[in-house]
């Protein structure tokens, strides 16, 4: 299961590598759908949501370690350097660090979504107008070259939010791998990880009391429905998230709640009662799990801050130049 933040694609790639990825992963035993296919318009408004309530703590905690250590990260950006961020959804992360390192030269958001990259954008050139804004329409799960514009400067990437967990352990291992190489020798990377913690916590978070989670979820089958022409009932799945202590990992699904069949592009698609879809996993990491991960990718894990409550990490990697 790849992860990825995608958001809405060009029309013509999408309905061919979205309808193909929707019918092998409904074909496939169990049945699986990539996360990457959360955030269309609506998916990307839900998730803001989630990031406001008072379960999902990951992005509270990230925003309070960016705060804090906004000092000590600005030393990862030597000046004129370029701000590479994978996956870039709101901008408020991405601010902290550009007002604690105004040295930097150019801020290079990778998002397949090249609406929403142009609309935070033109906002972030009106608030830093000496700064060059260099939004860049990629899927970053897959190898990319970068703008011939930042070739030149030293590079930092900037991976928050813990979407390294949508990754399976080795697809996650794949990925700093392709960052290093897109980011080059001498580079520095600062990604947020979320921690191993009390399951309590981890499934309070993944499914909170508002059900803004299952919304989100759900979506997922009103997307399929709308740009597949689908026909989900909505009504006859429900959500379901738990944390896989085995796996360190929380997984989402959707599960049937009667038998049925879905006709998604002309192809029938059975359920059995209690069949599940599986949507997303949330690999969640200790300080050494992800640092030994990282090391093992050609990273130096140079420094790692936590939230006071030890909840969520932020960590420095370097990949040390000749
Ligand atoms: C954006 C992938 C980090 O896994 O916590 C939030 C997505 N899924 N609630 C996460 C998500 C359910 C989120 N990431």
């Amino acid at each position: 299961m790849t992860a990825q933040t995608a958001r809405r694609y060009e029309p013509a790639v999408a309905e061919g590598s979205f309808l193909r990825d929707v019918v092998a992963g409904l074909s496939a035993r169990p049945k699986r759908l990539p996360p990457k296919y959360f955030y269309d318009e609506a998916g990307a408004r839900l998730f803001e949501e989630i990031t406001a309530l008072p379960e999902y703590y990951p992005t509270r905690c990230e925003l309070a370690i960016l705060r804090t250590h906004a000092a000590e990260l600005a030393r990862y950006f030597p000046p004129g350097a370029a701000l590479i961020e994978f996956g870039s959804g709101s901008s408020r992360k991405v601010r902290i660090v550009l007002d604690a390192a105004p040295t930097i030269k150019a801020y290079v958001p990778v998002d397949i979504s090249f609406e929403m990259l142009a609309q935070e954008a033109e906002e972030l050139r009106r608030d830093h107008p000496g700064l060059m804004v260099l939004p860049f329409a990629a899927d970053f799960t897959e190898a990319f070259e970068l703008p011939a514009s930042v070739a030149a400067m030293p590079r930092t990437g900037f991976f928050p939010g813990s979407t390294i967990g949508n990754f399976e352990p080795d697809e996650a291992a794949a990925f700093l791998r392709r960052a290093r190489a897109t980011l080059g020798r001498g580079s520095a990377l600062i990604i947020g990880v979320d921690l191993v913690k009390d399951a309590s916590i981890l499934n309070a978070a993944y499914n909170d009391a508002a059900g803004i989670t299952a919304k989100f979820n759900f979506n997922l089958l009103a997307r399929i429905n709308r740009e597949l022409g689908a026909n989900f009932d909505l009504t006859s799945f429900s959500h379901h998230a738990f944390y896989n202590a085995e796996r360190h990992r929380i997984e989402m699904h959707l599960a049937s709640k009667k038998r049925q069949k879905v006709i998604v592009a002309g192809r029938s698609i059975e359920f059995r009662t209690g069949e599940t879809i599986h949507t997303e996993n949330s690999y969640k990491y200790t300080l050494a799990s992800f640092s030994a991960l990282a090391r093992g990718s050609g990273w130096t894990p140079l420094s790692a801050w936590t939230d006071a409550a030890g909840y969520f990490s932020v960590h420095a990697l370097a990949f040390e130049g000749a």
